[in-house]
């Protein structure tokens, strides 16, 4: 594709300015790793909401740049090449964004590693426990009433990773020491959703985790994160 317009979401969602970066979202833990991400980095962008309720992330449309229907997705007009790119999976996203400006990601190829590590880390570990956690604490509660499994198996699961950051947190201010960096981008907002969109903070003894409360709090408090915990905005 050379042109945003051959992107058949853009008839859905037109972009008022096509020459700058597409984000399509919604302010969830994954959806604002990007837009804190972008707020960090500088990038000029266009956000578009994708409505649960109206099931946008259904259409034929999103589907076309997601057939995965979920947030977030992105198209850059200016891609590789000067070609424009268009990118699911926030992970894969965090990494585009910080590769193409050289920002939020540690120069040396230890660091840099090393930062790829802790977002495959919130990929594969943080983001799908949290979630199935999210999901019999708060949303199908009453489908295991009468069994307490699934509540003790990622109660435990979201404690133990709890312990995984405590540990790495101890002795630093952010995940990568004193370089922020993608990997508190993909993190924090997962952690943070434990009491702010669970109310689960008691359930799981949060206050047990005196190096993650404060490194949550330190990345919430950034200027570029209390933008992007916003965008884009719901109706
Ligand atoms: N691994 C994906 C997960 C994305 C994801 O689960 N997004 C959720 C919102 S947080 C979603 O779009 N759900 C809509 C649906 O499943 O229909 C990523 O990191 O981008």
């Amino acid at each position: 594709m050379s042109r945003l317009s051959d992107f058949p979401i853009t008839s859905r969602w037109p972009a008022k300015n096509p020459d700058i970066l597409q984000l399509y979202s919604l302010p969830t833990p994954n959806g604002v790793k990007v837009s804190i991400a972008l707020e960090e980095i500088g990038l000029p962008y266009e956000a578009h909401l994708i409505s649960f309720s109206n099931d946008d992330q259904m259409t034929p449309e999103f589907l076309s740049l997601n057939p995965n229907n979920k947030i977030p997705a992105i198209i850059d007009p200016d891609g590789p090449e000067g070609k424009p790119i268009g990118l699911f999976e926030s992970g894969a996203i965090l990494l585009y964004l910080a590769e193409k400006t050289g920002k939020l990601i540690p120069n040396d190829p230890v660091g840099l590693y090393k930062t790829i590590q802790w977002v495959m880390f919130q990929v594969g570990g943080i983001g799908p426990m949290f979630g199935q956690f999210g999901h019999f604490y708060k949303y199908a509660a009453d489908k295991v009433a009468n069994n307490p499994y699934p509540m003790e198996r990622y109660t435990n699961e979201a404690r133990r990773l709890l312990g995984v950051l405590e540990g790495q947190l101890m002795d630093s201010a952010f995940i990568m020491g004193d370089e922020y960096t993608i990997a508190d981008i993909a993190i924090f907002p997962w952690v943070r959703g434990l009491s702010e969109g669970y109310n689960a903070a008691e359930h799981l003894g949060l206050s047990d985790f005196h190096a993650v409360n404060a490194w949550v709090e330190r990345c919430a408090s950034r200027p570029a994160s209390i933008k992007g915990l916003e965008i884009p905005p719901r109706d």
